[in-house]
Order: structure tokens, then sequence, then C-alpha cells
């Protein structure tokens, strides 16, 4: 899954996609670079990042998406808010990636009313507070708790098992332990059955780790989606692609396994 934001204040890339034209050219070289998915969002989630409207957020993902239903390439929507999964459903996306896991009142009929995938991640808090005082008796525990419940509302909804995948919420409300627990037994999370996507490209963890600033994290990255994929994950987020999909394709080779 190759990362598209639509955002002046993304931590990762400095807001050099927040031009529309900027993000259709990226997302011609994600798929360029081999990503199976596009995910395409208009609100940082950072700790900090400046509220968005959903006016703003539907101006600055919709002509992205308009652009990248049409190419060959299966297309993400990362949002939370039910205004701009209904807007994306109906031009034609394939998946809602919500970081907020279906949480904002409407967003759960929202998804139940279309056909689409969704991804439901862990947050511990909102972005505003998350990463104040993180805290968990047994992490893996109540990571995997949290998406069992919220995949179950989704199944009071309608919404089928086969579409839902999970995905632990690197950084999300975790301090460097929690993140460094949760890849370990990533494994715990795969034996639901459900598909795990693991976003861990260029975060803070990769940073804490290395001693590496944001820019400087290619080789972090691509170990942590390496391991991410060795123990269960089948998705993983990247905004390094080319690098990323090279990795995985000699863990493919290797493990006799499929890197999409
Ligand atoms: C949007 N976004 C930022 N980080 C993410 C992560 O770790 N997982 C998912 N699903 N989305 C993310």
């Amino acid at each position: 899954m190759g990362v598209v934001n639509v955002t002046p204040d993304s931590f990762s890339d400095g807001g050099a996609c927040a031009d529309p034209r900027a993000a259709i050219a990226r997302v011609e070289q994600v798929i360029e670079e081999g990503a199976a998915i596009v995910d395409i969002g208009g609100e940082s989630t950072r700790p900090g990042a400046a509220a968005v409207s959903p006016a703003e957020e539907l101006d600055r993902v919709m002509p992205v998406i308009e652009h990248a239903v049409r190419r060959p390439v299966v297309v993400s929507v990362d949002t939370s808010r039910p205004e701009v999964i209904r807007a994306a459903t109906r031009v034609g996306v394939h998946m809602v990636n919500d970081v907020r896991a279906l949480g904002l009142p409407g967003a759960v009929a929202a998804v139940a009313a279309s056909q689409v995938a969704v991804c439901l991640t862990h947050m511990q808090g909102s972005p505003a507070d998350m990463q104040d005082d993180p805290h968990y008796d047994d992490v893996v525990g109540e990571v995997a708790a949290f998406l069992a419940a919220r995949v179950a509302a989704c199944g009071r909804a309608g919404i089928a098992r086969e579409r839902i995948a999970i995905d632990p919420g690197f950084g999300f409300g975790k301090t460097l332990a929690h993140n460094v627990e949760l890849l370990r037994r990533l494994d715990v999370l795969a034996a639901t059955g459900l598909p795990v996507l693991a976003g861990l490209s260029r975060k803070r963890m990769i940073g804490a780790i290395t001693g590496r600033a944001v820019g400087e994290r290619l080789a972090g990255s691509v170990a942590a989606a390496v391991i991410a994929v060795q123990r269960g994950a089948c998705i993983v987020r990247a905004h390094d692609v080319a690098a990323t999909v090279d990795a995985l394709r000699i863990l493919a080779a290797v493990d006799g396994g499929d890197e999409r």
C-alpha cells in the first residue's frame, strides 16, 4: 500500500503532495513502483496536526481519488468521516482505511451501505493526545480485544468479515516498547484469520531505534516491513514503495509467499 498524503502538514513528506497535481503525480509514482494499493488521505493524524473541516478534506482527496479509480490499482481512502466515505465510495473507491476504526458516528453505516473493504486500526486516545501517556497492562491483548469488538460492531451492521482488515496502529497511542511488542507478536492478530495491515514506514519508532531523522528512515522502514510480513501482515503501508516491494519480493522468493 503506497501512501499519498494530500495534506500540507504530513510528518513523513512535509506536505509534498498538498497540491492535487502533485498528489496525482504521486499516485502514478506509487503505481509505477509496484504498489498494489494506493492510500489517499487528506487529514494528517500526526500528534498536534491542525484540524481539517469535512469540506476541506473532500476538496483535497476527491480529485485525486477520481483520478486513481481510473488506474489499474486498488484505491483506498484514508479517512474517518462518513461524508468522505460516502463521497469516495460513490466514485468507486475500493477500500476505507480508518485509523479511528469507524468510531465516528455514522462511519459504520457509511461503510455498511457500500460494498467496499475496510481496515480497522487501533488507536488509544485521539491524534491530539494519543502520545501524552499511553498505558496498557497487556498491549497485545488489549489491541486484539479492541479490534475484535470493532469487527463485531461491523458484523452487526452487516459488513461481512471478508471485507475487513485489522491493524494494530503502530504509533497511535503507543510507546516504543508497545510498538516493538506489537511487531514482535503480530502473529497474534494474524491468528484471527483476518488480513493484517502494518503501517511502520518512517514512523517515530523507526527513528527512536535507529537515531535517524524522518527523511533517513528508509532502511529501518524496509526492515520493519519485512519483519511485519514474516509475522503475518499481508498489507504494508509504505512511503518508499520501490524499496519495500523489492524487499518483499526477496522475502517471497525465499519463503515461497506472495508479497501482494
Ligand atoms: C493513515 N495511516 C497512518 N498510519 C497508519 C497506519 O499505521 N495504519 C493505517 N491503516 N493507516 C495509517
